[in-house]
């Protein structure tokens, strides 16, 4: 059969040189999903892959999931090489799902259970899918009725899968179909999935990242958190999220045949029973919840010894947290400083512990190219901050079908510009200092602040709006909205509601409104947005600082 899974357009494909580099270095190894589950399928035929709910399954049974559900989606139309948004929470359908899609060459498009209808309709427009797959409901909301406006609003979404109670559509547990009609192997160049970008600017972009290359991203991670055969990892963060998913991971954790325990939340309460009756040995959080953790761990009757490494990213955890987090959980403290992009850093298990409670880590691999510039591109001394642009073995070269954030986010020489400010110490160990493009990082979550504020201008009381980021002891980082009205003045409960209203996942609601006459009292002539933006949230941490 020939082969139909997407390929990277030309222009964004690792060039010829870099393919045969990073394979005679062993990064890429030919290795693809179906290749490596169907393997460990017989080699840990019997051996606990996956625990949630009321489930538990073996390697084995796990394979037989993958393989129904992908046969059946065959039998359901669907053709290799076509893309299925999948919204699902931590449950075990996701990582069967998700196993049943890379079986039959369908191309898995992750939606966080927090997305609504305009992000999941953005993405199946963006990635051009064809099926949905969602749970009945999860966190107490009914995805059906998403579904159903999803199908109206995005002609081409043609079938939804449900996981649970399916009402019209189908039913993800009554999928059955022939499995020699499944097709072979992809090639592992071609794309596995399409991953959501944190949206710096605007809208989300689709990330398209290969067999060859996220394999290698969990493989090698393994080896510097501590994975084998032996370990429990466990997903408290949202299965669909990069980290969770691969730095290691559960895909990490099948790839070494360890367990995977799906929380249904992130925080001790949902977590800590599950850590205690399976013996987790490592957990990726971001900085709010280690925090959380570390304060509930003491108080505890539950028993957390087993946890061997408590891995801590996707925000800036700073060195007085990385304390408290070690002093509260006593176990072993791993920063990692990743992006959906690619390049992922970690500190080493045994790294000094000065370095591992103030720097984000080192990266993955040798061939991870790190550049720390100035605003001008020149490279800055170590030790120096500046703009952090990567490439690498499994640093994406390109969007999905975005040529202007294509232009805007990769040097002419495919160097990935990461947004992020940093410090480089002589070993390597970076250190985050902030960033460059106006997201708000709330809790590990990114907002794009141009998004929103599109959102609220929408509104026919608002005249202006500037979204800023404004710190936060618990998040981290909260969104502020500076909004110049219109004729009249709305409720700040009012604009919440309306950004809710416009189908848009609640981190995503401004966490506070403040209400202005105008912008920009210093500016002479037009500034930039960015410009404003800084003004404005300086002003006001001035004016908080006065007041308190
Ligand atoms: C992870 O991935 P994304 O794509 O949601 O967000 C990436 C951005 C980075 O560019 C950086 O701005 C921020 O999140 N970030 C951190 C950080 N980890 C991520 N900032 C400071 N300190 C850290 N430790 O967030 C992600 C992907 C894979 C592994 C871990 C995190």
């Amino acid at each position: 059969m020939s082969d139909p899974t997407p390929r990277i357009p030309l222009l964004q494909r690792w060039p010829d040189a870099f393919v045969a580099r990073y394979r005679a270095a062993g990064h890429w190894r030919g290795e693809t999903f179906p290749g490596f589950l169907r393997e460990r399928a017989s080699r840990c035929a019997h051996s606990i892959a996956v625990v949630g709910g009321d489930t538990r399954w073996t390697y084995a049974q796990l394979w037989t999931e993958a393989e129904r559900i992908a046969a059946g989606l065959l039998a359901q139309g669907l053709a290799p090489g076509d893309r299925v948004v999948v919204q699902l929470g931590n449950v075990p359908e996701f990582i069967a799902v998700v196993s049943a899609l890379f079986r039959a060459q369908l191309v898995p498009v992750y939606a966080l259970p927090a997305h609504r209808l305009t992000e999941v309709a953005h993405f199946a427009r963006k990635a051009e899918a064809c099926a949905y797959v969602c749970a009945e409901r999860y966190e107490a909301f009914d995805y059906r009725a998403l579904a159903r406006q999803l199908q109206a609003e995005v002609p081409a979404m043609r079938h939804v899968f449900v996981v649970g109670d399916a009402a019209e559509f189908v039913s993800i547990a009554a999928l059955d179909g022939a499995r020699d009609a499944l097709p072979g192997d992809p090639d592992p160049q071609s794309v596995a999935f399409l991953q959501i970008s944190g949206g710096s600017t605007g809208l989300s972009k689709l990330i398209p990242r290969t067999h060859d290359d996220y394999i290698y991203s969990f493989r090698a991670s393994n080896d510097l958190c501590g994975i084998g055969a032996d370990s429990v990892y466990m997903v408290a963060l949202p299965a669909a999220h990069n980290f969770p998913m691969s730095s290691p991971g559960f895909f990490g954790a099948l790839y070494a045949g360890a367990r995977v325990v799906l929380s249904p939340g992130p925080g001790p309460d949902a977590a800590f029973p599950l850590v205690a009756r399976e013996r987790v040995t490592c957990v990726g959080l971001v900085p709010p919840l280690a925090l959380l953790w570390a304060d509930a761990a003491g108080k505890t009757a539950f028993d957390l010894s087993s946890l061997q490494v408590l891995q801590v990213g996707g925000a800036k955890l700073v060195p007085e947290a990385a304390r408290r987090v070690v002093a509260g959980l006593g176990c072993r403290l791993q920063q990692v400083f990743g992006m959906a992009e690619g390049l992922v850093n970690y500190t080493r298990l045994d790294d000094p512990d000065e370095l591992v409670l103030t720097t984000q880590g080192r990266p993955i691999s040798d061939d991870d190219e790190v550049l720390v510039v100035d605003d001008h591109g020149a490279p800055v001394a170590d030790g120096e901050i500046g703009h952090l642009l990567t490439r690498g073995p499994y640093t994406i070269r390109g969007y999905h079908n975005d040529d202007a954030a294509n232009t805007r986010s990769f040097t002419d020489d495919g160097f990935y510009r990461t947004g992020d400010m940093v410090q480089r110490l002589p070993s390597g160990h970076l250190i985050v200092q902030g960033r460059a493009t106006d997201h708000i990082n709330r809790a590990g979550e990114k907002i794009s602040a141009e998004e929103i504020e599109d959102h609220l201008l929408a509104h026919p009381q608002v005249f202006d709006a500037a979204v800023v980021s404004i710190p936060d002891d618990f998040l981290g980082e909260r969104s502020c909205a500076f909004v110049i009205p219109g004729d009249t003045t709305p409720r700040p409960a009012e604009l919440k509601a309306w950004v809710r209203g416009r189908g848009l996942a609640a981190f995503k609601v401004p966490d506070q409104i403040v209400f202005v006459d105008a912008f920009g009292t210093t500016a002479v002539g037009k500034i930039s947005r960015r410009e404003l933006r800084a003004q404005l949230r300086a002003r006001f941490l001035d004016e908080q600082k006065d007041a308190g």
